[in-house]
């Protein structure tokens, strides 16, 4: 019976995907930049059984995207029924990037435990399809997720791409935890509404070319200060994209504002530190780690603030 585990770490973007170029394939329409947060983990097993099963975090679940995934890749290659047994060490679906974590942990263990011999291209092409953000999650570290332009797009129309390993940049991350409750709209969701929706979208997808553009000159100079802004923009720009889209998507808190506000004074006292949220009202701040304990005891004082987890900048997927 063919059986592996992998495990890979979530990662949060500094340049933003939010919007596809294409669904079949899983293509976005803008270029990201991450990092991976080592800290965060999900490990993932999977085994030949009777029928498709998914466990999460203990749990049976019927997971319409794994399902979908598996479907399609069992048109590609043949692979028995599997039990697929996936825990993570932090909140799923609440804007923490499980499912990059988890497709990335998903995909790499199914290379292993049937020898698909998958190359890294193969891994970040099949772990997009269930997640355009675990193709990151893959390659870990400091990673680009870049659509290739084609008027026939195929599995392989998207780059991704690990620019610096985890040693390159040695940068702290603080999550604020602020609700661990399951968010409202799925970023699947929330990704076609704005793009279907907001007078925006266009805007966004062109603005966002050259902030990458911008945010890869900055992180080659470890220019702190040009990456922060370009992140806080990136952020920003995301987050009225989806309040401009039809429903509006709000995914902040009231305390995700009190968290803001915090970072906002540590950056008016000129520390080098930003924030960045993803779709979800947890809010992450970068900083070098000799500023990790400020931003964690200022963070810690916030009402309402769940859990404060601390991060360095994580490698990429593997099987253990
Ligand atoms: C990102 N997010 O770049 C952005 C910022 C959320 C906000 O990638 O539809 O779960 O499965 O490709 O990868 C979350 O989107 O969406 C995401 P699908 P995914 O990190």
């Amino acid at each position: 019976m063919s059986s592996a585990t992998a495990i890979a770490h979530p990662n949060i973007a500094l340049v933003k995907y939010w919007g596809k170029a294409n669904t079949e394939y899983n293509i976005p329409a803008t270029p990201s930049l991450s990092i991976a947060l080592s800290a965060l983990t999900t490990e993932t097993t999977v085994s030949e059984n009777d029928s498709d099963q998914v466990v999460i975090n203990g749990l049976l679940v019927a997971d319409k995207k794994i399902n979908l995934w598996l479907e399609r890749l069992r048109q590609e290659i043949e692979l028995p029924s599997l039990t697929i047994t996936s825990e993570s060490n932090f909140p799923v679906s609440a804007g923490l990037a499980s499912s990059a974590s988890g497709f990335a942990a998903l995909t790499e263990a199914i290379s292993s435990a049937f020898d698909l011999g998958w190359d890294i291209k193969q891994k970040t092409d099949w772990a997009r399809r269930g997640s355009a953000s675990a193709a990151r999650s893959v390659t870990g570290a400091w990673s680009t997720l870049v659509p290739l332009a084609s008027d026939h797009p195929t599995i392989d129309s998207c780059d991704t791409t690990q620019i610096h390993d985890e040693s390159y940049w040695d940068l702290a991350v603080v999550v604020a935890i602020t609700d661990d409750t399951p968010k409202l709209f799925s970023s699947t969701i929330g990704m076609e509404l704005s793009r279907a929706t907001s007078d925006y979208y266009s805007s966004w997808v062109s603005s966002t070319h050259r902030d990458f553009t911008s945010a890869l000159n900055a992180v080659a100079q470890k220019d702190f200060q040009t990456l922060a802004e370009i992140a806080d923009f990136s952020c920003r720009k995301m987050h009225a994209l989806m309040l401009s889209s039809i429903p509006a998507m709000m995914y902040w808190n009231s305390t995700t504002l009190d968290c803001i506000q915090v970072i906002k004074k540590l950056i008016a006292q000129k520390l080098p530190v930003f924030f960045t949220i993803d779709a979800g009202p947890q809010v992450k701040t970068i900083c070098p780690p000799d500023l990790t304990d400020t931003v964690l005891e200022r963070l810690a004082q916030v009402s309402g603030v769940k859990k404060l987890l601390q991060s360095k900048i994580g490698g990429g997927a593997r099987s253990i």
